[in-house]
């Protein structure tokens, strides 16, 4: 039979790629591994005329290029250790009888050329007789990468970078840590107006309010780790688990809930944790990593293979990891309160002037009942 994610419209190679991308996003954001798509065109009738195997191209090249192709298989990745995107669009081809010889494999990733926890894509879509693979973005796993190049010498035409800035941004977690050989870290702060996390006393349930709350727990289900310091677990007692709010309209529809991600609890700092802190409970691992150097911490967590880190507190945490210089985007959660006297999400950086000042950039901004949720990036140079 048909499988229910077949599609039936033929595709350009621009629109392929976007439904490459789709299809990567449906696999877990959280994981080691990349979210990669992948989708068989079948093969370009007046081959004579393509223009593919352009290095460099940035999009679909000539009009014969982009010219709409039936779609013979896709697939996609749905964490370490299952099939790769490639292995899977082309296994679905075998399954339903498909001759993928002379087609077009469009990948978001450039096809891995190494055995891992699976074998090498590059050869597998050599072994399948694809004839051209079309790719988003370059493997920069200096373990995966060397699939085009393998591919190319094989006499497979290969193009890179279309749609490119999509995939950079849908993979930018996980590229970002390959490149940079340690968790991609997400700050998240919850303050008033004036920038505070909790007043002089210490007091800060709640400054913000319960749609922000909710977000957050939506957040938290998609990163590997989630990390505080002994302070705050001292202050908070948090859980520091998952507890995304069930979406609308699957309420009481008697399907069972989804079981939600646990990211790894991480809690730094040299003061002990209470056998009885309710850290230790409850869904999720936990560690407790007995050491203020933020540079030991990421790589201690790297080799946890995490990926993605949220630093939830407290202010601390969140200066050592500025300091550092560490922190890829904050999220900014911003109540309309004023707190006055209070204590500050991040302490002092060392600078006095506000030349010293360092500045982010603004991704998203989104309103979240009174509150707002403003994203912010590194620039770096
Ligand atoms: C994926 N899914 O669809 C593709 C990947 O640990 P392994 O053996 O699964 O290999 C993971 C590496 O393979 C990954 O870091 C990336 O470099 C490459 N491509 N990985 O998980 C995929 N295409
Ligand atoms: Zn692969």
């Amino acid at each position: 039979g048909r499988d229910r994610h077949s599609v039936d419209a033929p595709l350009t190679l621009d629109e392929a790629m976007a439904h490459a991308l789709d299809l990567a996003r449906r696999g877990p954001a959280h994981g080691p591994n990349p979210q990669v798509g992948c989708v068989i065109l079948a093969a370009d009738t007046a081959d004579a005329t393509r223009t593919a195997g352009t290095p460099g191209a940035t999009s679909a090249g000539g009009a014969e290029a982009s010219r709409p192709r039936r779609v013979l298989a896709v697939g996609w990745h749905r964490g370490a250790g299952t099939p790769h995107a490639e292995a899977d669009a082309l296994a679905r081809a075998s399954a339903s009888g498909v001759d993928v010889r002379g087609a077009t494999a469009v990948v978001t990733l450039e096809p891995c050329n190494h055995t891992g926890r699976t074998g090498p894509c590059a050869q597998a879509l050599l072994d399948a007789g694809v004839a051209e693979v079309v790719v988003s973005v370059g493997d920069p796993n200096p373990v995966a990468s060397g699939g085009m190049g393998h591919l190319r010498s094989h006499g497979v035409a290969v193009r890179t970078g279309l749609l490119a800035d999509e995939g950079e941004e849908l993979l930018r977690v996980w590229l970002t840590s390959v490149r940079a050989g340690r968790p991609f870290v997400t700050l998240k702060t919850a303050t008033s107006l004036d920038g505070c996390v909790a007043a002089a006393d210490g007091s800060s349930r709640w400054i913000t309010g319960p749609q922000s709350r909710a977000h957050a727990h939506t957040v938290r289900a998609t990163v590997d780790a989630i990390l505080v310091g002994t302070g705050t677990l001292l202050a908070d007692d948090p859980t520091l688990t998952a507890r995304p709010p069930v979406p609308e309209g699957e309420v009481g529809d008697g399907v069972p809930e989804p079981a939600v991600h646990q990211p790894l609890r991480v809690v730094v700092g040299e003061r002990a944790v209470a056998d009885d802190a309710r850290v230790r409970g409850g869904d999720g691992r936990f560690v407790h990593l007995a050491t203020h150097d933020v540079h030991e911490v990421l790589a201690r967590l790297a080799a946890l293979e995490v990926r993605h880190v949220l630093v939830e507190g407290g202010p601390t945490v969140a200066t050592a990891f500025v300091t550092a210089g560490v922190v890829d985007e904050i999220h900014s959660y911003v109540a309309p309160v004023l707190v006055g006297d209070g204590r500050r999400a991040v302490g002092a950086l060392g600078g006095q002037s506000i030349d010293d000042a360092v500045r982010w950039s603004t991704s998203t901004v989104e309103r979240l009942g009174e509150d707002v949720l403003l994203v912010a990036r590194a620039v770096r140079p």
